[in-house]
């Protein structure tokens, strides 16, 4: 089953020739109803009209998500705030989220590409699905939501975490799929087992996992534990959220919704066009959106392309399985952050320093986040009840800023290895990639 064969099974040059007419429209619409893309060009001296096919594409500035924080929180749009019917957020790189705002056009875009990612894992109508994907500013619980309406399954829009709940709903309603973050989906395996379910007494056939990078090894463990197809989804808030690519069930590459998101690989550093099959920083031009389109947005997401024939039929590019990125993000049970965030929580309290270290591990396939923090000399000669309460603050400040629960140890001045080159804040013990 393929869920658009009008768009999915294009010939190279027949999409190739869609995406140019779209680009030149974009260009356009962006340069007329964005001050920021407008400046963008006239600093690189173009003009919409010099925007006229695919091979154009490249003479267009990036955009970052640097760009995104200085337009905060609306100014990237490219509607009246009249147009726009929903807004989901992502981390930013300090205090303030990374907006995205949809038109009713841009919602159903996003319905169509999820019922494709649907469709790719082999999902239908017959099948229950279990989106325990977070519902809220995160765009996985409600991206999944519409697309799997839209493709006429029953939904059970359970959200993320209460595990024994998602236990009693596998069993009773009988969920054949199930969407969460793979690091979850393990999680979930052992539940099983420890509750003395078994997963034969399950109807679970199939899952479809992102938001965080997974290794095959994974894939391997969580298909033989709980005896399903696991299905590598991959998209971000900025582009549209879930629903940018999917594995189909050759689970060779993930599909990408070329007609919509135009990818493109970058060398990270110098910014330069890679040739097709080469690793390098995926960027995506996004042709249909209407709220927030963008135009060569860097995801910092580092994969290659493959355009030969998949054996399903689709003829959309393939993206290799993304491990690594060209920044320092990390996604943490699914929730993207930046050690800056941490940084700037600590700044902004007169009693910490801007030392700490971050030290990230996974136990019972549940990621972990501890922040060692160096706090003034007098803080330790005070009663330790003292000592509790700047921990507790400290904490509750952080978690807060981040949406994660943190372990905060407080470690005396100087404690904190300084390095000479560039600092390193993180110690990451899960060995995903
Ligand atoms: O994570 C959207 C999503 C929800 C995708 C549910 C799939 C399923 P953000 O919170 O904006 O959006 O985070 C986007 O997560 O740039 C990648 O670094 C990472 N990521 C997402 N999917 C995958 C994946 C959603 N399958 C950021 N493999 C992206 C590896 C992934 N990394």
């Amino acid at each position: 089953m393929i869920w658009n064969k009008s768009r999915e099974c294009l010939s190279r040059d027949e999409m190739r020739s869609l995406q140019g007419a779209a680009l030149s429209e974009l260009v356009e619409r962006v340069y007329y109803n964005v001050p920021f893309y407008r400046e963008k060009m006239q600093q690189a001296g173009l003009h919409p009209d010099d925007i006229k096919g695919m091979d154009d594409l490249q003479r267009l500035p990036f955009t970052t998500k640097q760009d995104l924080r200085d337009n905060y929180p609306f100014g990237l749009f490219a509607t009246p705030m009249s147009e726009i019917i929903r807004l989901h957020a992502s981390s930013g790189t300090t205090g303030k989220p990374t907006v995205v705002g949809y038109t009713r056009k841009d919602l159903n875009t996003w319905s169509e590409v999820v019922a494709r990612t649907m469709t790719c894992a082999g999902i239908g109508k017959k099948d229950i699905i279990q989106i325990a994907y977070g519902y809220g500013l995160f765009t996985g619980g409600l991206g999944i939501h519409y697309g799997s309406e839209k493709i006429g399954a029953v939904v059970i829009p359970v959200s993320g975490g209460n595990t024994k709940r998602q236990l009693q709903l596998l069993q009773d309603f009988g969920s054949t799929a199930i969407a969460c973050t793979p690091s979850y989906a393990l999680f979930l395996a052992e539940a099983i087992e420890e509750f003395g379910m078994k997963p034969e007494d399950l109807h679970l056939r199939v899952g479809i996992f992102g938001a965080e990078p997974w290794t095959e090894n994974m894939r391997k463990e969580i298909e033989s534990k709980l005896r399903i197809k696991a299905i590598d989804i991959y998209g971000l808030s900025e582009v549209i959220g879930p629903g940018v690519a999917s594995e189909c069930m050759e689970q060779n590459g993930l599909h990408i919704n070329e007609d919509h998101f135009i990818p493109e690989i970058i060398d990270p550093v110098s910014l330069e066009v890679l040739p097709q099959g080469a690793k390098g920083e995926l960027v995506f031009t996004t042709v249909s959106k209407e709220g927030l389109p963008l135009v060569r947005y860097r995801t910092r997401d580092l994969t290659r392309l493959d355009s030969s024939p998949c054996a399903c039929g689709r003829t959309l590019v393939r993206m290799e399985k993304c491990t690594g990125r060209s920044d320092d993000m990390l996604i943490i049970r699914g929730v993207n952050l930046f050690p800056s965030q941490i940084e700037s929580v600590l700044l902004e309290m007169s009693e910490t320093k801007p030392h700490y270290m971050i030290i990230v591990d996974r136990k019972n396939n549940l990621d972990s986040l501890q922040v060692e923090v160096e706090v003034e000399e007098q803080f330790f000669m005070d009663k330790i009840s003292q000592l509790q309460a700047l921990r507790q603050k400290i904490q509750s400040n952080l978690e807060s800023a981040l949406g994660l629960s943190v372990d905060v140890k407080l470690v005396e001045p100087k404690t904190i290895q300084r390095s000479e080159g560039k600092a390193v804040r993180v110690i990451d013990n899960r060995k995903i990639v």
